[in-house]
């Protein structure tokens, strides 16, 4: 980790620069401060609840957390704008659901804060294309014909980075796919202080190893996405018997043992779920399951998914109950952090030239 000391003395000596010392009260040690944030390009699923969802409700008490429904993210690829309204609402009464406490964390919708945008255009100047041209996630979801890609699909890393640099970040949980854009984050601040003078701090990326990348149930060389196919994934709000089915179709292979075993990609998928939901080791997981089949492997994992997500979905159906409080509730999330962004904003436009 190198984090910008520069930008990070500044901020702990309460220098006019950037607010970000106004989240914290003075009487506490100051705790990182840790950017999230998660597209609603469909309901989320047990990847996104396992690599960084559960993280995130876990460490409340350890970081100052910002979480943020990424909408602006979700339109770099088409989105229907009903469902994209719905899945918006959705995604964030989920992550509450989940466990995330308002209380303890600021949790608001992306697109409510238009600093985010206008950070990400004086960034957008500062980052040369060819670092966007070695993101491999905009080479994957471009396909085929990049030259029909969006725009938006290619610059959203630097979007990315304003999000995560508005807040003055010190660390971003991420499932491994995200690491190169969080790298990338470090190499605009950087670039940026160097040429500016010091403004943001150089975040890094906090990666969990295990279930830091949940994969497809039908093609487990591809990661578990909300927006592939739907058998492809189990979502926070399958109902039981949808959890069962698609856990008893999952790919597994022609072999019979049960075992961690990484060249097996469809059983060591499954089993790394059963291992991240129900706490055991390998080794008992293992034992557990050393005299019997797929079938009785697979109706065992059904039920302790359906167990996991049972209560999340009771939480769900409470919050939906009540948009009104849903929204005063993101928008108090969002009054929280805004001074942050505001100040970080101003000092970048400062240090450009714009004011
Ligand atoms: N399969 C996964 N395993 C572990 N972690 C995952 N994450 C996503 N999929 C998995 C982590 O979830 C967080 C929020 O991700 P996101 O929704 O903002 O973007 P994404 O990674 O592109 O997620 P999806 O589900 O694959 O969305 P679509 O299909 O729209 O692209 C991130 O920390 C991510 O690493």
């Amino acid at each position: 980790m190198s984090t910008s000391t520069s930008a990070r003395a500044r901020r702990d000596s309460g220098a006019p620069a950037t607010a970000a010392t106004t989240v914290t009260p003075a009487t506490t040690p100051r705790r990182e401060r840790v950017f999230s944030g998660i597209k609603p390009s469909g309901t989320p699923t047990l990847g996104n609840y396992l690599g960084a969802i559960r993280h995130w409700v876990a460490e409340q008490d350890i970081y100052d957390n910002i979480y943020c429904v990424v909408d602006l993210h979700a339109i770099t690829v088409p989105q229907d704008p009903a469902e994209l309204r719905a899945n918006t609402r959705q995604l964030a009464a989920l992550l509450l659901a989940c466990g995330i406490d308002p209380e303890r964390s600021a949790l608001f919708i992306q697109s409510h804060m238009p600093e985010h945008s206008e950070l990400a255009w004086i960034l957008n100047c500062v980052t040369p294309t060819g670092w966007l041209n070695r993101m491999t996630q905009f080479k994957a979801k471009a396909g085929a014909d990049r030259e029909a890609a969006s725009a938006g699909l290619y610059a959203y890393p630097v979007l990315m980075a304003a999000d995560i640099l508005a807040y003055q970040t010190d660390a971003v949980p991420v499932g491994d796919d995200q690491r190169q854009h969080v790298e990338l984050t470090r190499d605009i601040a950087n670039a940026f202080n160097y040429r500016f003078g010091a403004t943001f701090v150089e975040p890094r990326a906090l990666i969990r190893e295990v279930g830091a990348r949940i994969m497809s149930l039908d093609d487990p060389a591809k990661k578990m996405s909300k927006s592939e196919s739907e058998g492809s994934y189990i979502s926070l709000l399958d109902p039981p018997d949808a959890i069962r089915k698609k856990i008893a179709r999952a790919t597994t292979d022609s072999q019979r043992t049960i075992v961690f075993d990484e060249s097996r990609p469809g059983i060591y998928n499954l089993l790394t779920i059963y291992e991240l939901l129900s706490g055991q080791s390998r080794e008992a997981i293992e034992a557990e399951f050393a005299s019997k089949g797929y079938k009785e492997f697979k109706a065992a994992l059904g039920e302790l998914v359906v167990t996991a997500l049972t209560p999340v979905q009771a939480r769900y159906a409470e919050i939906t109950e009540n948009p009104g409080q849903l929204d005063a509730l993101l928008a108090r999330g969002a009054a929280r952090v805004r001074p942050l962004a505001q100040a970080t904003l101003r000092t970048a436009k400062a240090r450009v030239g714009l004011i």
